[in-house]
């Protein structure tokens, strides 16, 4: 592992590790400082106006009690979180995290990412990110009724269309933005776009629920064809997670010719050369909200097997995690390159662990990360915003061709910051440095 040289960059490192001790936040911010030290010296303004300390540091990180009323009675009590990372672009904007995962460093972490992120699509979108430690999982849909209604009830007081715009993530889909969304007008007695995903009937965006998937997949397919002039027929495609980003990655890639081997949850994988049914799959996942030892019941040519981290075992030409953070350790990555994989695009936020990002590169994978590769999901949020501060609903077509210029558009800038700082082919870096220098030029302009 590389380390900081750059006495500007050494100092800030230490006072975050000084004032944050979850590892999941001091990973993400060591990858980023690491990334730009090589322009920091070009940039003296940036030590001048303060911008790295002030960049790694929420503008506000709101913890609140969520109690709420299980269905034998029982009143129950689960910690809620927003952090409201960096508002220089626009509203903060991002997701919420329903996990028993969930703590400080898990947010902060999120929200950190979320900034370069939103700066890298081009819209006028600040970053932020929030959540709860509450399980969905085996929960009544009155439970998670009443959890999501208690949710707002404390979160509505620090959101809103101009503010901060909350949207889904693990454990959050269609259903608790539902939810969330009419307490929220309840509350307020207004209809207004606070949040993103929201139902297509009720002025959400077409192609929201397949963007972040579909987006990771344009963007792949991007690099595939301007760095190997190659694309995805007949390439054999491992996934993991089959929640809302696994599910539409599947299905782009099947459309596009390459056939999906894998998919997993948190308690097994499965594996099928024929390539995994997307119908069948939609329909356990999101319809009968089933896991996945189900669908190998119902498709004899799968297999399934209960061990989450083997769908690495598989031999793949292209892996996209999609399932949550360092699902991709070091042995991982030596497994995947071992049985020949060219390609791994991050689905999740921050799916691989240093160590593994740095294998990868160092054996010519081409790898994208999340901050890139799954920017399409808040990018249709972005232009879901946009629709309802217009009144107006676009065509699938419409919502999907300007996902798709946005996602080949990341690729460029990711593409040509790297090139231009002497780092070709290394689009972690690209990613930082080009996220990093729009939001400081923001910054320093704003003061
Ligand atoms: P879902 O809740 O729809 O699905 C999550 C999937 O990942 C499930 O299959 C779940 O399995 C699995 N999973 C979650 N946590 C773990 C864990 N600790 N270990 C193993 N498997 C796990 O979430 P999404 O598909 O929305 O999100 C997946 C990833 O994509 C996350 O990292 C998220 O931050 C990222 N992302 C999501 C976006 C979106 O628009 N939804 C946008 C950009 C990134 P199980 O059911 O067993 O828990
Ligand atoms: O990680 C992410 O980018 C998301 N969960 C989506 C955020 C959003 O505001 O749509």
């Amino acid at each position: 592992m590389k380390e900081l040289n750059n006495p500007y960059l050494v100092k800030v490192y230490s006072d975050v590790q000084k004032r944050n001790q979850g590892k999941e936040f001091l990973q993400a911010v060591f990858e980023v400082l690491q990334s730009i030290e090589p322009i920091i010296h070009k940039h003296p303004e940036f030590e001048q106006h303060g911008i790295v300390e002030r960049i790694v540091e929420p503008e506000r990180l709101i913890h609140f009690q969520v109690p709420w009323v299980d269905d034998n009675g029982k009143t129950r009590v689960n910690r809620g979180y927003r952090v409201q990372f960096n508002s220089a672009l626009g509203p903060y904007k991002g997701g919420l995290r329903f996990h028993p995962t969930v703590n400080e460093s898990v947010v902060s972490f999120l929200g950190f990412e979320q900034v370069f992120k939103n700066a890298l699509t081009n819209l006028p979108m600040g970053g932020g990110k929030g959540g709860s430690d509450f399980d969905p999982k085996e929960k009544s849909d009155g439970e998670i009724k009443r959890f999501c209604q208690s949710f707002i009830s404390e979160l509505y007081r620090h959101i809103g269309q101009f503010t901060d715009v909350p949207a889904g993530d693990i454990g959050v889909g269609s259903r608790e933005i539902g939810y969330m969304y009419g307490y929220y007008k309840k509350i307020k007695n207004e209809f207004t776009g606070v949040l993103t995903g929201k139902n297509v009937n009720n002025s959400g965006s077409l192609v929201r629920t397949e963007a972040t998937g579909y987006g990771v997949v344009y963007i792949t397919e991007e690099m595939l064809s301007k760095v190997k002039n190659d694309n995805f027929k007949g390439k054999r495609v491992s996934i993991s997670g089959s929640g809302n980003v696994a599910i539409y990655t599947a299905e782009k890639v099947k459309e596009l010719g390459g056939i999906v081997v894998t998919v997993s949850d948190s308690s097994g994988y499965v594996y099928d050369e024929n390539g995994i049914d997307i119908a069948i799959l939609k329909q356990i996942k999101e319809v009968e909200r089933k896991r996945l030892t189900e669908y190998a019941k119902l498709v004899p040519t799968s297999t399934y097997h209960d061990n989450s981290n083997g769908v690495w075992d598989i031999a793949c030409d292209i892996a996209f995690p999609s399932a949550t953070q360092n699902e991709i350790d070091l042995k991982d990555a030596e497994k995947l390159v071992k049985n020949g994989v060219t390609v791994v695009a991050e689905g999740s936020n921050m799916s691989t662990t240093p160590d593994a990002v740095e294998y990868f590169i160092k054996n010519g994978v081409l790898f994208l990360p999340g901050k890139a590769a799954n920017a399409g999901g808040v990018a249709v949020s972005g232009l879901e915003m946009s629709q309802n501060s217009l009144r107006l609903s676009w065509s699938f077509e419409e919502v999907d061709n300007h996902l798709k210029e946005i996602m080949i558009n990341i690729f460029k800038t990711i593409d040509e910051t790297a090139k231009k700082y002497g780092l070709e082919g290394n689009y972690v870096d690209g990613a930082n440095i080009a996220g990093f220098l729009k939001v400081a030029s923001a910054m320093i302009w704003q003061g």
